[in-house]
């Protein structure tokens, strides 16, 4: 049985997110979908409300399960009993922070694994920041993130301008 884990903020989720996790849930018995609840960062979303938009997104996939984790990513692998960490690739730029992450994580834990998938060419520009950027200036952000989520970026948007 392989387990994986999709660690990251998912703040929100995205459609590049949830390409990774299409592609990556057909190639693992399991996949666990990680969201960090990251005490010292001041996301947009509380992880409670990142747990739901994506257990919303991924309601059709069967073998997805969104979990929240605090702390160290390869403890909570340990803690699930995973064997992989599946991580995606935008550009060049994504390489040397990704490759330090895995690095660390398997000096750290060196029975867990880390796999890759590049972007979709359609979502190689998508990133949760743009997408909070975009939508704070009033743009359409349908073609970035899924109903549900625009309309949770929406009104967050909304109730932070006062
Ligand atoms: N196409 C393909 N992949 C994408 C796209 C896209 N359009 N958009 C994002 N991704 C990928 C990202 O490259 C990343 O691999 C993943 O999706 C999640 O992205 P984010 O931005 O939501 O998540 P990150 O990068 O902020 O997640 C960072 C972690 C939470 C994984 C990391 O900080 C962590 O593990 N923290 C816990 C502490 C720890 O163990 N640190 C490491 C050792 S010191």
């Amino acid at each position: 049985m392989v387990r994986a884990i999709y660690p990251g903020s998912f703040d929100p989720v995205t459609y590049g997110h949830l390409d990774v996790i299409k592609r990556a849930s057909k190639i693992v018995d399991e996949l666990i979908v990680g969201v960090l609840n990251n005490k010292s960062k001041t996301p947009l979303f509380s992880v409670e409300n990142r747990v739901k938009m994506l257990n919303d997104a991924v309601s059709d996939l069967p073998n997805v399960k969104v979990m929240s984790f605090e702390g160290l990513l390869v403890d909570f692998a340990k803690k699930v009993d995973a064997q992989l960490i599946v991580r995606g690739l935008r550009a060049v730029t994504d390489f040397e922070y990704e490759l330090q992450m895995s690095q660390t994580n398997s000096v750290l834990n060196n029975e867990v694994d880390t796999i890759f998938f590049t972007t979709s060419l359609e979502y190689a520009y998508l990133s949760s920041s743009t997408v909070k950027e975009a939508a704070y200036f009033g743009a359409d952000i349908s073609k970035f993130v899924p109903p549900n989520v625009v309309i949770e970026v929406k009104n967050k948007l909304m109730k932070n301008k006062g």
